[in-house]
């Protein structure tokens, strides 16, 4: 940090030879910013009215035997919901768990008391009760929803469901996936082992599972025609794993990142999908072949893990042809870094609390599961550029999240990146700090957690509060 601050006093010493007022780090970042994406809803007055309940149910799931589930509307994973840009979503929600839970939507900008948070945006809803989430999206892409009480175990009973706000215009692929990826951890009788938030859990990554799912189901086999075009949308929906899909000899591109397109569509390699993270992927099959394609995921080197196998037959079909869809006004933030720090965010652990390890940001471990009065972390205004810092004092890897607003990732280790997107989500590595730029562009209390549930379960979860600017 002291280099930074060190390099930003020179530049902006620099800065000032023109004549002109010197523009800050933090006005230029927000200059570049303009148009990046829209500041408000454009509801076109058409509502799209979903019914959602939770409730156990058995399934057959893995390899197919049956499996006790909890389940959105009977199933894992929970319907995909759909909407067009400009549309509004109203989800009638019936709570049919023995337990309390909402529904978060999870990388979506939206009203605050839409966003899902038990005792910050809105009481949980009780069993049998019944809420109605209503807004509309600002973005098109790929975004998902979950529970947001005792999440390490709802979410892993299989509580998740993908939400698609389609483009305005969608672009003409022949067809479209939506794969969500997941692990499971099953006891000696092949049900979901109970003990969630175990000691093991705490201490690592979260709750890592032995059967590798997608859409529920493992063995996938991708069947498509030559001459195919899809985009595929994927979601990690695990507690804690962290996927880093390789796609091998199949022509794949990355076109958003956690639902927001790139500057310029990217190699589909090296991407780590933490737990909450989105891809979409342009998928081109513009020939036969007779290599095997696979899907691996390559997070852990020593012991990768088949996704998928691709078969390619059938008649030849005609290729779509377009320009991958991107966004051209994602912002470079080259000097973003020299903005003063709004905050250090210390990520750690320490002994205590009632799963005997605490996580923590800066030091307090934040407990939701009942009213509490804990102070934002800090606050932001809305619309103008702030500059956030974390510093992962532990050993162990950091999915942080930020609800109802993106950022951008400048630097890991003070070595400054240019990632040509947004996200919601990071991967923090054991010992790293990382500088992110973020505009906020909605007023309200928002959650800042750790998406490997266990931790976020242990306290590693925070506010940020989003207020309106000073004139
Ligand atoms: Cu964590």
């Amino acid at each position: 940090m002291k280099l930074w601050r060190l390099i930003g006093t020179v530049a902006i010493a620099a800065g000032c030879g023109n004549g002109s007022a010197p523009a800050s780090a933090a006005d230029r970042a927000l200059a570049e910013f303009a148009g990046a994406y829209p500041e408000a809803a454009a509801p076109t007055g058409v509502v799209r009215t979903f019914e959602l309940t939770a409730a156990p149910t058995e399934l057959p799931l893995i390899d197919g035997k049956q499996l006790a589930v909890w389940a959105y509307n009977g199933q894992v994973p929970g319907p995909t919901l759909r909407v067009r840009l400009g549309e509004t979503i109203r989800v009638r929600f019936t709570n049919k768990l023995p337990q309390d839970t909402t529904i978060h939507w999870h990388g979506v900008r939206l009203p605050n008391a839409m966003d899902g948070v038990p005792y910050i945006t809105q009481q949980p809803v009780r069993p049998g009760e019944t809420f109605v989430y209503e807004f509309t999206p600002k973005d098109a892409g790929t975004f998902w929803f979950h529970p947001h009480v005792r999440a390490s175990e709802q979410v892993e009973r299989g509580l998740y469901g993908v939400l698609v706000v389609e483009d305005a215009k969608p672009a003409p692929y022949s067809r479209e996936l939506v794969w969500v990826l997941d692990d499971w951890l099953l006891d000696q009788t092949g049900q979901i082992a109970p003990d969630f938030n175990t000691r093991h859990d705490l201490a690592m990554d979260g709750r890592w599972g032995t059967a590798i799912t997608i859409n529920g189901k493992t063995n996938t086999l991708l069947r498509v025609q030559p001459g195919e075009r899809i985009r595929l949308r994927l979601l990690n929906s695990a507690n804690g794993r962290v996927f880093k899909p390789d796609f091998g000899e199949l022509d794949a591109k990355i076109i958003a990142v956690d639902g927001l397109y790139l500057r310029t569509p990217i190699p589909a390699r090296d991407f780590e999908l933490a737990p909450g993270n989105r891809l979409d992927i342009d998928l081109a099959f513009d020939r036969s072949t007779s290599a095997p394609l696979e899907i691996w995921d390559r997070f852990l080197a020593q012991r990768p893990n088949k996704l998928a196998s691709v078969a390619v037959d059938g008649p030849l079909v005609a290729t779509p042809a377009f320009t991958s869809p991107a966004a051209a006004r994602v912002p470079a933030w080259e000097d973003a870094v020299n903005a003063p720090v709004a905050h250090d965010f210390r990520l750690n652990a320490q002994q205590g609390g009632p799963f005997g390890i605490a996580w923590t940001i800066d030091g307090v471990a934040m407990d939701m599961s009942h009213h509490h009065a804990m102070a934002p972390s800090v606050a932001l205004e809305r619309g103008r550029f702030a500059h956030l810092h974390f510093t992962n004092e532990s050993p162990r890897i950091h999915p942080i999240h930020t609800h109802g607003m993106f950022f951008r990732l400048l630097a890991r280790n003070g070595v400054r990146v240019d990632e040509p997107f947004f996200r919601d989500t990071v991967l923090i590595h054991p010992r790293e700090e990382i500088d992110v730029g973020v505009v906020p562009t909605d007023a309200g209390t928002w959650m800042m957690h750790c998406h490997i549930l266990e931790h976020a379960e242990a306290g590693m979860m925070t506010t940020i509060s989003v207020v309106e600017p000073t004139p």
